[in-house]
């Protein structure tokens, strides 16, 4: 709830106004049920025990009248804010272009021309930053709660997000939020937002060739090599898009038992969600 950047921050103020205009219902509903119950009760209430009353004209006009203003208001506010906050719609001129593949369970970025890397985002302050998103093998969602989100992306399919950087350099995380499989909890990414000389900083930082990045990619469930590499040839991201298959060895990352690879991914699982090694043991059995 505490946003970085004017995406999040709208979606906040919605969130909030939304919570607010629906009192008007909820709150009559959350008191007056038991009030009604307490005052009209059979034995020791205040008010008449009537059990064979079924109607009034006013009640039904002030519940059903509250509630058709109320949807009324809430319609026209979430017209609104679904037109407004459209994540394809660019916040601001030109903005800065980053292609996302996701993977089960990792994430590449693509800066194109510049660098590619893995589970690692680092962005300009205060800059407006369309994400290219598509993903190979299982279905991704692609959010960064503080900066904006979520949106999906799925294989074969292409789709975008826009957001703004927060005014100032700031650290937060990304995550996939589908749930999609074993090492589901592990698919997170540090976001980093940096000034501008910082990133031309990053930009130079040294790389691998992204031949290696293509070959590691495919064969691992879970990432644990090098952040940064050589970008890919231009139209790279738009190839996996329509071919998601040449980045994805068909669920094969998902190695067989006892491979010593899956063995540290279940290992890391395990810790992640606090499961003890017996325990996991007593399961197999
Ligand atoms: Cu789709």
């Amino acid at each position: 709830m505490t946003p970085l950047g004017p995406v999040a921050a709208g979606e906040r103020a919605h969130l909030i106004s939304f919570f607010l205009w629906m009192l008007p219902i909820s709150l009559p509903i959350l008191i007056g049920t038991p009030w009604i119950a307490m005052r009209y009760r059979r034995q020791g209430g205040k008010g008449k025990y009537d059990p064979t009353w079924s109607h009034s004209v006013a009640a039904e006009v002030v519940i059903w009248g509250g509630a058709t203003l109320t949807f009324l208001i809430v319609g026209w506010l979430t017209w609104g804010h679904v037109m407004g906050e459209d994540p394809y719609k660019a916040t601001g001129k030109e903005p800065m272009h980053v292609k996302v593949i996701g993977s089960e369970w990792k994430w590449m970025f693509i800066y194109p021309g510049k660098v590619a890397a893995v589970n690692r985002l680092v962005l300009p302050e205060n800059t407006p930053v369309e994400f290219d998103i598509t993903a190979t093998g299982a279905m991704q969602s692609f959010w960064i709660p503080r900066l904006a989100g979520q949106i999906y992306a799925m294989p074969g399919m292409g789709t975008k997000m826009n957001l703004t950087t927060s005014e100032d350099p700031s650290q937060t995380y990304g995550f996939n939020s589908q749930f999609n499989g074993a090492a589901f909890p592990l698919n997170k990414f540090e976001v980093d937002v940096v000034s501008q000389e910082q990133f031309d900083a990053f930009l130079q930082e040294p790389k691998h060739p992204f031949a290696q990045l293509e070959k590691a990619f495919k064969k691992t469930a879970t990432w644990s090599g090098p952040e940064l590499f050589e970008p890919p040839e231009k139209g790279y991201w738009g190839k996996v898009m329509m071919n998601p298959d040449m980045l994805s060895d068909g669920g094969a990352a998902i190695l067989p038992d006892h491979a010593p690879e899956q063995k540290k991914i279940d290992d890391a699982i395990r810790e992640e969600l606090h499961v003890s090694q017996n325990q996991h043991q007593g399961d197999a059995q």
